[in-house]
């Protein structure tokens, strides 16, 4: 917000300032000869100026984009990979963007390809997001739009916040925090036990979980 107020004043002061040449170059003109040759050049140059100030300030605005869909339209070649993004316009967060699959410009919120990354966290780290972006990982919120309570209208729930509707703990069943009712299938936080699977639920080795 400080950088596009500085852009944004700089231009600003920019064009005042030659506005202000502009009207003492009318006024020396005015006060020898209606010269309208020169008037209209100077004319001409004033839309100019203003228009390539407007350009710059658009320029300016859309370089906080929301999310990894307003980066791929204003930029369509964009590849994917880390990008910062500003949910709130004001805070910055990295992302990881996957600006192919289905028409591209995803926020990746989860990703899992091999299983090495415990899924298994706290509350805290739910939040804060953990591993690595180009990764496995799974980002804090604030980004997720959704927030953490549309999931059969369950909240969240992690090993150490108990928000379920088991007597027990699901996220401590399935090693992983997610919108557990009461443990049903389909968590994509959950630990993965390939053959050796006891659970009764589907366990998913690779997933990726994004919003557009
Ligand atoms: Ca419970």
């Amino acid at each position: 917000m400080l950088r596009l107020y500085r852009a944004m004043s700089g231009e600003i002061e920019r064009i005042s300032k030659e506005n202000a040449e502009l009207k003492q170059d009318l006024i020396s003109l005015m006060n020898t000869t209606a010269n309208t040759d020169i008037l209209s050049s100077q004319i001409q140059f004033l839309n100019t100026t203003m228009t390539s100030a407007l350009l710059n300030i658009t320029k300016i605005q859309t370089e906080k984009p929301e999310d990894c869909k307003e980066i791929l339209s204003s930029e369509p070649n964009s590849r994917s990979g880390v990008y910062t993004i500003y949910p709130d316009g004001t805070k910055g967060y990295s992302v990881y963007c996957d600006m192919t699959s289905q028409g591209g410009g995803w926020t990746v919120i989860q990703r899992r390809i091999n299983g090495i990354l415990d899924y298994d966290k706290t509350w805290k780290e739910y939040k804060d997001g953990f591993g690595d972006l180009i990764g496995e990982h799974w980002i804090g919120d604030g980004l997720n739009k959704d927030g953490y309570g549309d999931n059969n209208n369950m909240m969240f729930s992690t090993k150490d916040r108990d928000n379920d509707q088991w007597d027990k703990l699901c996220a401590n069943h399935h090693k992983g925090g997610w919108w557990f009712k009461k443990c049903e299938y389909g968590c994509l936080n959950c630990k993965y036990l390939g053959s050796d699977s006891t659970w009764d639920a589907i366990q998913y080795k690779s997933t990726w979980m994004m919003i557009r």
